[in-house]
């Protein structure tokens, strides 16, 4: 059933409008974005899919295609609504707090973007129901300020610390194009990044690896670079330049604070390198980079998983030209640049790979660069 067909069975009348926003992959630029660094995403064609219509004043209705019951909710405080149904309370939150009249609705939800697989699902649920209250009150909400809101419903309402990446990434990317967001002052570059007319491809494969202690880890990582900014004295591990690297390291006296900052440090970098290679139309080279930040959340920030290496190295062995595990990590999905006519051959390396290792079977599609939220 689609998410209008869910509206009227729910609602028995027809939704005003449908609302879509993505999932998303990053290709580079791991866990930069709450140390106010780089990042550089492209949205999926998978996307969530909000059916939106009137309610009165001060009401709330959410259901969905993948939850029994609908649930329904008035002007609440931060963590009243708990599971999915939280990350829609959180926005109208969000935008209350922010000062927005924001309209009653009705809301059905289906999606197609894998839940817990590192691809941004809660982001595009938080986006399309976003940009559909936007919309249907007529509120006067700039495209670079949206990404803001969404993440303050995380932040604050469901209570994830995670940074900005996903919601700009739902928001604000456009089909054909990698986002290169700045995370400290939201501008952004909308690289062009069309691999098939250069006989290139990102095969995702989603190592389909149970996602184990997720939220205490990312938590963990988050504090441990905040306190490190702290020590050396900076606003955030951003302003520490590959120039500066060894002066701070050699500041820090914890080996484990160390490595989580070479990590932070060395992919804003990357980020950088890649962005100038495509702009530069030397999109084969990017792969050396995709790798070593692969390598660099094994060994330093150590957020990668047996199952997640094993893609990545199997990919390579089957000709990828880089490889690297994307989103934040502790299970989900890699990416692999290779060239097209070589998606069955690396996907059968890695099924191989995983069949050796007594691994769950991966699932593993080519991803292209879909549009951001908007009104379908
Ligand atoms: C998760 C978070 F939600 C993002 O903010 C980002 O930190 C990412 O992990 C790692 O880059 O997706």
């Amino acid at each position: 059933m689609s998410a209008a067909d869910v509206f009227r069975q729910q609602f028995g009348t027809d939704p005003e409008g449908l609302w879509a926003a993505p999932g998303r992959v990053n290709l580079i630029g791991e866990h930069t974005d709450y140390n106010e660094g780089y990042v550089l995403p492209f949205a999926l064609p998978q996307r969530t899919v909000a059916a939106v219509g009137p309610a009165p004043a001060g009401e709330w209705t959410v259901c969905s295609t993948f939850a029994d019951e609908p649930v329904s909710f008035g002007v609440t405080e931060p963590g009243a609504v708990t599971g999915w149904a939280g990350y829609v309370a959180g926005i109208v939150w969000s935008l209350q707090d922010a000062g927005f009249d924001v309209p009653g609705a009705r809301i059905a939800i289906d999606s197609d973007v894998p839940l817990g697989s590192g691809l941004s699902s809660s982001a595009a649920l938080e986006s399309s129901v976003l940009t559909a209250l936007i919309d249907l009150g007529g509120l006067d909400v700039p495209l670079e300020r949206r990404p803001a809101l969404a993440q303050r419903a995380e932040n604050v309402y469901v209570g994830a610390p995670t940074g900005i990446l996903d919601q700009s990434a739902s928001i604000r990317c456009q089909e054909g194009r990698a986002l290169f967001l700045d995370c400290r002052t939201y501008e952004i570059d909308q690289i062009p990044f069309d691999l098939a007319a250069e006989g290139l491809a990102i095969l995702v494969i989603n190592s389909n690896a149970p996602h184990q202690h997720v939220d205490g880890e990312y938590g963990a990582r988050r504090k441990s670079c905040e306190e490190a900014a702290q020590i050396l004295g900076v606003p955030a591990l951003r302003d520490v330049t590959l120039d500066d690297l060894e002066d701070a390291l050699g500041k820090l006296d914890d080996e484990v604070m160390r490595r989580r900052v070479r990590h932070i440090v060395t992919e804003d970098q990357r980020v950088l390198d890649t962005v100038e290679l495509l702009r530069a139309g030397r999109t084969r080279d990017i792969g050396p980079l995709l790798t070593a930040s692969h390598a660099s959340m094994r060994d330093d920030f150590e957020i990668t998983v047996p199952q997640v290496d094993i893609a990545v190295e199997a990919a390579l062995a089957a000709g990828a030209y880089g490889a690297r595990m994307t989103g934040g990590g502790f299970g989900g999905c890699v990416l692999a640049l290779i060239d097209a006519d070589r998606a069955d051959q690396t996907v059968a390396t890695v099924d191989a790979a995983y069949a050796k290792a007594a691994f769950t079977a991966p699932t593993s599609w080519i991803a292209t660069a879909g549009p951001g939220a908007t009104r379908i």
